[in-house]
């Protein structure tokens, strides 16, 4: 039984993550396989969600474990097919990163609390109110599957000055993996 993998995360900005997801139709072992190595590569970054197309897959999967007390019980979650069915009125700002946006953080206004109906991986409809960190969290993933990143709510510069920076890291990434190559 393979065992869990960590894949790679794409980095911002990067033509797969602007794309809007398919709905999963048919919940397979490569679905299964999907999630559990989406979770692994979530801890080890460390993150509190991941949603499939960071991971380069264009289907509407997202995993989460928002529990912040290292002493508490983890809880991981997988969503298929996620939808919000209600959002509150009022909302919240809470300082937002992105795995695929490494080390740039911004404070984003969102709903404060949502419910979300989704599939788990038996295919069976979940229905949840979330709040708090959850809440912002899993609206953050959702946006991922429908191409849309944090910075997308920020002003134009703010937002330029950030994918600039990205640009460099990538591009200096790939100097740091072509040095190492021919070093051997
Ligand atoms: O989707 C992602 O890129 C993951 C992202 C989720 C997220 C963070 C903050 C607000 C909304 C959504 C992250 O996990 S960034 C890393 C992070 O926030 C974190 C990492 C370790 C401990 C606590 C937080
Ligand atoms: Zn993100």
């Amino acid at each position: 039984m393979g065992g869990m993998t960590i894949r790679p995360i794409l980095i911002h900005p990067d033509p797969r993550l602007k794309k809007r997801c398919a709905p999963v139709t048919e919940i397979t072992d490569a679905h299964r396989k999907l999630a559990e190595d989406m979770l692994e590569t979530m801890y080890a970054a460390p993150g509190i969600g991941l949603a499939a197309p960071q991971v380069g897959v264009l289907e509407r999967i997202l995993v989460m474990d928002c529990v912040k007390d290292p002493e508490a019980e983890p809880r991981p979650m997988v969503l298929i097919n996620p939808e919000i069915t209600w959002a509150s009125e009022e909302t919240r700002v809470y300082e937002e990163g992105c795995l695929s946006i490494p080390d740039q953080f911004a404070e984003i206004e969102r709903p404060a609390e949502v419910r979300v109906r989704w599939l788990d991986l038996e295919g069976r409809e979940q229905e949840e109110h979330f709040t708090g960190l959850w809440a912002t969290c899993v609206q953050h993933e959702i946006d991922h599957l429908d191409g849309k990143l944090f910075i997308d709510y920020l002003k134009p510069l703010r937002r330029q000055m950030i994918t600039r920076k990205m640009v460099k890291l990538k591009r200096d990434r790939e100097r740091e993996r072509v040095a190492e190559r021919a070093r051997g």
